[in-house]
């Protein structure tokens, strides 16, 4: 029998990111691929030195697999989409697709829209990255209104990131991409996305309950 994952997220974590805590990646994920996991956590306010030892940066999410510890979140996916076709096609083209567009949702959106974000919460008016961050969700609004799904023709793990990377509210709300918007309204409907987000919401409310009852 095939191991149960092991998700590992914080104990808790305060109201702001909550619903987008990263090891919702990995939560929908199993639940698209319908894979048997098991939520476990690490504390928020003392990053451990076992918790070092999974994961460098002292963040969460990471995955265990059996023998296979891993961290990154899209290390995570991809290590998930090797066990589902659900995920990824097992066809060299969509497989290399599907690739490619992880590394783009990561590595071309991502490594922008995050650092706009950081700025634009802190309190910079005109950060200097909004002229970057729009070009690359122009282009990417280019793509989207030409498909329904960015690898392989369906649902693959690549829309998965994508839409989790974008669905953030102040990206959303930056500008107007029509095609985008509907592509994240499209990927967030989804009940396996749903499940992960009640889920995750659910995990850091009984967090809050705990800290009352034990004075935390
Ligand atoms: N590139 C990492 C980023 C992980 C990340 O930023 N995790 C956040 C939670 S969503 C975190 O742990 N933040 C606390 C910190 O950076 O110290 C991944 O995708 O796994």
């Amino acid at each position: 029998m095939a191991d149960k994952l092991t998700i590992w997220t914080y104990d808790w974590v305060p109201p702001g990111p909550r619903g987008f805590v990263r090891d919702i990646r990995l939560r929908w994920a199993a639940e698209e691929a319908g894979l048997a996991y098991d939520v476990r956590t690490v504390p928020f306010g003392d990053r451990t030195t076992d918790h070092l030892d999974n994961q460098p940066f002292g963040q969460v999410p990471f995955l265990e697999d059996g023998n296979v510890r891993i961290f990154e979140s899209g290390a995570g996916l991809l290590h998930m989409a090797r066990k589902s076709e659900k995920l990824m096609p097992r066809d060299a083209s969509g497989a290399a697709e599907t690739l490619q567009w992880v590394i783009a949702a990561l590595n071309s959106i991502e490594i922008v829209s995050v650092p706009w974000w950081f700025l634009e919460v802190s309190g910079h008016e005109d950060n200097g990255l909004a002229e970057w961050m729009e070009m690359r969700l122009a282009q990417l609004e280019a793509v989207l209104s030409e498909r329904d799904w960015l690898a392989a023709n369906r649902f693959t793990a690549a829309d998965l990131i994508m839409a989790d990377v974008l669905r953030v509210s102040k990206v959303r709300a930056h500008g107007e991409r029509p095609a985008t918007e509907a592509y994240v309204a499209r990927l967030t409907a989804r009940p396996a996305f749903l499940k992960a987000y009640s889920d995750q919401i659910a995990h850091f409310a009984a967090a809050d309950i705990e800290r009352q009852t034990t004075g935390d």
